[in-house]
C-alpha cells in the first residue's frame, strides 16, 4: 500500500522548496495509474492554495525528449497560472532545482474534446496556437526517474512562457522550431517531430483524459510537446524559441543561481 495524499506532498514540498527528492520508485512500488492519483493530489494541493488550472502538457511526444530521459510512454501533466510566466521576462532560477527549458508548439482550445478524436477532430477544436517554451524541473535527484516517477511529479511541469496568440494554419505538421541561448542554436527540429503532426498530440491528449473519465476544456491552453531535446537553463541567458510563421518567444534568466 502506498499513501498518495504523502507521496503528494513530498513532492510538492520539493518543488516548492527547490530541492531535489529521491525517486519514489527506490522504495515504494507504484503503478502508472496510482501515479497519476499523486499527481492528480499534487494538482488539488495546488489549486487549494488558490492556484487555477490552466490546461495540460504533453510528454515524449518527439523521439529526442524520449531518448534524452529514456521512457517511451506518453505522459501529460497539468498546467496552473502560477506557472505561466510573461514573455520577456525575468526568470529566477533559484525557484527551481535543476530546471531546462524546451521549445513546443502551444494550442488554446475554442471547444471541449473528449473520446477519441482523430487528429483532424482535435485540430478543429483548436482556436488559436503560439510558438512557446516548457521549463522542466523534475523534483528527483539528477533529473532522473522512472515512467512512474516522472507522471508522479506532474511530469516535470514547471514553467511556461508563451509567445503571441494567432490565428491556427491549416496544417501544423511541418514548422521548423529552433531553441536559442544567447543567439545561439542550441536545438532545431520540426513540429513534424511531435507524433508527426502536433494536432496528434491533442488528440492523444483527449484520449488519455477520457481514459480517466476527464476531458479537455475550452479555453485551456496545451502544450503539445518538446519538439526537441531539452537543454538546462544558465543563470543571465537570453531564451528565446523560434517556430517558422509563428514568430519568436523569448525570456531571461536571472544573474545567478544557488
Ligand atoms: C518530462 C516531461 C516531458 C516533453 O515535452 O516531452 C515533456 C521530462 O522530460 O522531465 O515535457
Ligand atoms: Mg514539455
Amino acid at each position: 500500500m502506498i499513501d498518495i495524499q504523502a507521496l503528494a506532498e513530498t513532492l510538492d514540498n520539493a518543488a516548492r522548496n527547490a530541492t531535489a527528492v529521491a525517486q519514489l520508485s527506490l522504495k515504494h512500488e507504484i503503478s502508472v495509474n496510482q501515479a497519476y492519483e499523486i499527481q492528480q493530489a499534487i494538482v488539488d494541493r495546488k489549486i487549494s492554495r488558490g492556484e487555477q488550472l490552466i490546461g495540460m502538457k504533453m510528454g515524449f511526444t518527439s523521439k529526442a525528449k524520449a531518448e534524452q530521459m529514456g521512457v517511451r510512454e506518453l505522459i501529460y501533466g497539468w498546467l496552473t497560472d502560477a506557472m505561466l510566466k510573461p514573455e520577456n521576462s525575468m526568470i529566477d532560477l533559484n525557484q527551481f532545482v535543476h530546471a531546462r527549458v524546451e521549445p513546443e508548439l502551444a494550442v488554446r482550445l475554442k471547444r471541449p474534446l473528449s473520446g477519441t478524436p482523430s487528429a483532424e477532430e482535435a485540430w478543429s477544436a483548436v482556436e488559436c496556437i503560439a510558438p512557446a517554451m516548457e521549463i522542466i524541473d523534475s523534483r528527483y535527484e539528477n533529473f532522473k526517474f522512472s515512467l512512474a516517477d516522472v507522471v508522479a511529479d506532474n511530469s516535470s511541469s514547471s514553467g511556461l512562457v508563451v509567445g503571441p496568440w494567432q490565428d491556427k494554419c491549416d496544417d501544423p505538421s511541418n514548422l521548423k522550431i529552433v531553441l536559442n541561448f544567447d543567439g545561439t542554436i542550441m536545438h532545431s527540429g520540426s513540429t513534424a517531430d511531435v507524433l508527426g503532426n502536433p494536432a496528434r498530440s491533442i488528440a492523444k491528449a483527449a484520449e488519455m483524459l477520457s481514459r480517466r473519465n476527464m476531458k479537455l476544456e475550452a479555453g485551456w491552453i496545451v502544450l503539445t510537446g518538446g519538439a526537441t531535446a531539452a537543454e538546462a537553463l544558465t543563470p543571465s541567458t537570453r531564451v528565446s524559441a523560434k517556430v517558422e510563421k509563428l514568430g519568436d518567444v523569448s525570456f531571461n534568466t536571472g544573474p545567478e543561481i544557488k
